[in-house]
């Protein structure tokens, strides 16, 4: 099976609406789609399109379903789903709100994907409130990382062991935690990046148990080999670098890119370019969007390849944010 990443607008034809795997909606509420899709109800800098929609087409219908909360799609060996979880039903519990629904979500798709036998993350997606608030002395990212740990380890998953998904963690102003992901019957090849430390193998100042992504995934399906970058920032070994220069953190999270594709680059048929991927931009203030814009220029495409959404990062110290999705037919079929 084939999987196809598209910007959908009016023109989808209704005829392929079975088609649609998932997808995520940006900006500004929209009207409902049949297919599992994530809400990421936040300002689109730069657009002059309130809502932006986000598809991935397969070649024909889908099969449906909806268990504990995740509403789904299925096509061959894929599998897309979106789970959304209001912290409000983990209050009172022994652990922080945040935690207990992050544990719960990630155990609950772990159970869908391996009662499907499509065990395999290849990338998810996740959102909550208020990343860098602190509650119960702790900020709320961190306590989503141990929510993310647990549910890991009890399900006997091991991030370390290359089977950590490409991932992104971004903060909305409000709304639920909503976490989208992509799955399949055939493991995706986790790409590491040289000059940044795994982000599994933190050290504990960034909170007590590490975050569970690998900084990109390479996946092959029959027809096509997909790239996901994760979210990138810039961080070089473990340290946030330019705090406080939106410009400069562009620039270093785009040399964090050029690497993960360049390793990304040995294991792959045929080699993957800068210019040729997607991008999705967060910028913790509007306001630096003319200076990450004209930041991204230094190479050309990229920012017209770009959707930028205004959103909060996992550091506080943390400007921008950037995730890429390359794709190209396979000539090793
Ligand atoms: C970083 O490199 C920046 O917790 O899933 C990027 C991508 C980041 C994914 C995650 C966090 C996550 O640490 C933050």
């Amino acid at each position: 099976m084939s999987l196809h990443f598209r910007f959908l607008d009016a023109a989808l034809a209704p005829a392929d609406a079975g088609r649609v795997l998932g997808g995520a909606l940006l900006g500004a509420p929209a009207v409902a789609v049949d297919w599992p899709e994530q809400a990421i109800f936040a300002p689109l800098p730069g657009s002059t399109a309130a809502t932006l929609r986000e598809a991935w087409l397969v070649e024909s219908d889908c099969i449906a379903g909806r268990d504990d909360g995740i509403v789904w799609r299925r096509h061959g060996d894929l599998l897309y789903g979106v789970l959304t979880l209001d912290e409000a039903d983990f209050a009172g519990t022994a652990v922080p709100p945040l935690q207990a629904a992050t544990d719960t979500a990630y155990r609950r798709i772990f159970g869908l994907l391996d009662a499907c036998g499509l065990p395999h993350l290849w990338r998810v997606w996740n959102y909550l409130a208020d990343i860098n608030g602190e509650t119960h002395g702790l900020e709320r990212y961190r306590q989503f990382n141990i929510g993310r740990q647990e549910a890991y380890a009890a399900c006997r998953r091991d991030a370390a062991d290359g089977s950590a998904p490409a991932a992104c963690a971004i903060g909305l102003a409000g709304g639920p935690l909503s976490i989208a992901f992509l799955a399949a019957a055939q493991p995706a090849q986790a790409i590491e990046n040289p000059r940044q430390v795994s982000a599994y193998h933190y050290p504990a100042d960034y909170g007590p148990r590490s975050p569970t992504f690998s900084r990109g995934a390479l996946a092959r399906t029959d027809g096509r080999e997909l790239l996901f970058v994760s979210g990138t920032a810039s961080i070089v070994g473990h340290r946030t670098v330019h705090a406080g220069d939106a410009a400069e953190q562009t620039r270093e999270a785009m040399r964090n890119i050029a690497v993960v594709i360049d390793e990304a680059n040995r294991l792959a048929a045929r080699p993957f370019a800068l210019p040729a991927a997607d991008y999705r931009v967060y910028l913790r203030h509007a306001a630096d969007y003319a200076a990450v814009r004209a930041a991204l220029a230094d190479t050309p495409g990229i920012a017209e390849a770009a959707v930028f959404v205004q959103a909060d990062i996992c550091r506080s110290d943390l400007l921008v944010e950037i995730e890429a999705l390359a794709a190209h037919v396979r000539v090793d079929d």
